[in-house]
């Protein structure tokens, strides 16, 4: 099946029960048994879900896996990974990555004794630099959040494989339309699904994909111990919008390939953050690796004062300014002060982070009319 189909019909069919077309938002905590223990395979709502269940099938589809196993947040999928470690544990981790990652391994994870390094993963060899006997994950994120890195899945998982190391990739960013990592050897893959695969700005949801049944069943033990499972309104909210991906994210990357365009040439733009510039050092990867370059593109000012970022964040009327991403509407944000504020200082600045840094989530309106709202703005 090819993508455009399996959005709609991976996994996806017809309710026993009644003949539904649409999957049915089942909304019990519970389950009658005929005996104790005798049952249709589901007892008890943390546990088992109809409408989970055909989400994260339709999931494993779409990313070329076997198991998908959903979660309340992106956040959530993301702390039932890290749950698979051990004190003395170390992760290496791109250094440029979404906030909330960052924060739920420093802030969270060292206490209890997992270490975590930040390296500039799109260099190898910085991450061959890092690896000793105690480093346990990899987490890739890629394209990165905000800096739009590119990090070749292939090369890193292939060099974490010869060492025993687990990876996942986090996929937010691309979308399983756009990039699929289990094809490119990662152990796992990570989704904010409150972003493209939600793609209406109405849902937070999260998602992991395996192709390996143990650590399926690891993370189905902790996704039922700890608990933190997506409602069965959020499953077949996520599973409406992703319908729609391919078309969606289809559109939202011609937009933003003409909007990274505008924005280089405009005279108040001093860099453009977008891979699909055959300039950008990871072009060439990317071209590998995904289908289009996404719909995310980052910006820095001449003017490089938040004074003159806070005056574009506030005047543009199509670009919503708000957090999150991957919505049909377009969003602005200032990583600095919003997404990326538990990130020191020191540290974003170490990666171009700057406190004139605009991010922009392009949406799938028409480009004249958000270019015409950019152009604006910058005036
Ligand atoms: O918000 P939640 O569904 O818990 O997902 C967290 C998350 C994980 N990974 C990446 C790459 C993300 O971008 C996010 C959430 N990011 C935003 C809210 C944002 O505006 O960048």
């Amino acid at each position: 099946m090819k993508f455009g189909t399996k959005v709609i019909h991976a996994g996806i069919s017809p309710d026993p029960s009644t003949g539904a077309v649409m999957t049915p938002i089942y909304q019990t905590s519970t389950y009658a048994q005929a005996a104790p223990g005798k049952h249709k395979g589901y007892e008890y709502a943390r546990t088992q879900n109809p409408t989970r269940s055909v989400l994260e099938k339709n999931l494993a589809a779409l990313e070329e896996g076997h198991f998908g196993i959903c979660f309340s947040s992106g956040m959530a999928a993301m702390d039932s990974i890290m749950k698979l470690l051990n004190p003395g544990d170390e992760i290496i981790s791109t250094n440029d990555l979404y906030g909330g990652s960052y924060r739920l391994m420093t802030r969270i994870y060292e206490k209890f004794g997992v270490k975590s390094h930040f390296v500039h993963m799109s260099d190898i060899e910085e991450v061959r630099a890092r690896i000793n006997s105690r480093t346990k994950l990899l987490w890739i994120e890629t394209p990165t959040n905000p800096m739009l890195n590119i990090i070749d899945i292939e090369k890193t998982c292939g060099l974490a494989r010869q060492h025993g190391i687990l990876t996942c990739v986090d996929n937010t960013f691309a979308s399983p339309y756009l990039q699929t990592p289990l094809t490119l050897g990662a152990d796992m893959v990570l989704h904010s699904a409150t972003k493209y695969l939600g793609g209406h700005s109405d849902v937070v949801h999260g998602a992991i994909v395996v192709n390996d049944e143990k650590l399926a069943e690891q993370l189905y033990f902790i996704q039922n111990a700890a608990g933190a499972v997506p409602g069965p309104q959020d499953c077949f909210l996520v599973l409406r919008g992703i319908k729609t991906l391919h078309l969606r994210v289809e559109r939202a990357c011609q937009n933003a390939a003409r909007i990274a365009q505008f924005l280089k040439e405009h005279p108040k733009v001093s860099k453009v953050y977008y891979p699909g510039f055959p300039t950008h050092p990871g072009h060439e990867v990317a071209q590998q690796q995904m289908r289009h370059f996404g719909a995310m593109v980052s910006f820095d000012l001449v003017e490089d004062q938040y004074a003159a970022a806070e005056k574009i964040l506030i005047n543009t009327h199509l670009f919503t300014l708000a957090e999150s991403l991957g919505g049909v509407e377009s969003l602005i944000g200032h990583p600095a002060s919003m997404t990326h504020a538990s990130i020191p200082k020191a540290e974003r600045m170490k990666v171009g982070l700057t406190d004139s840094l605009i991010r922009l989530s392009v949406g799938i309106e028409d480009a004249d009319d958000l270019i015409a709202d950019l152009e604006k703005a910058l005036e």
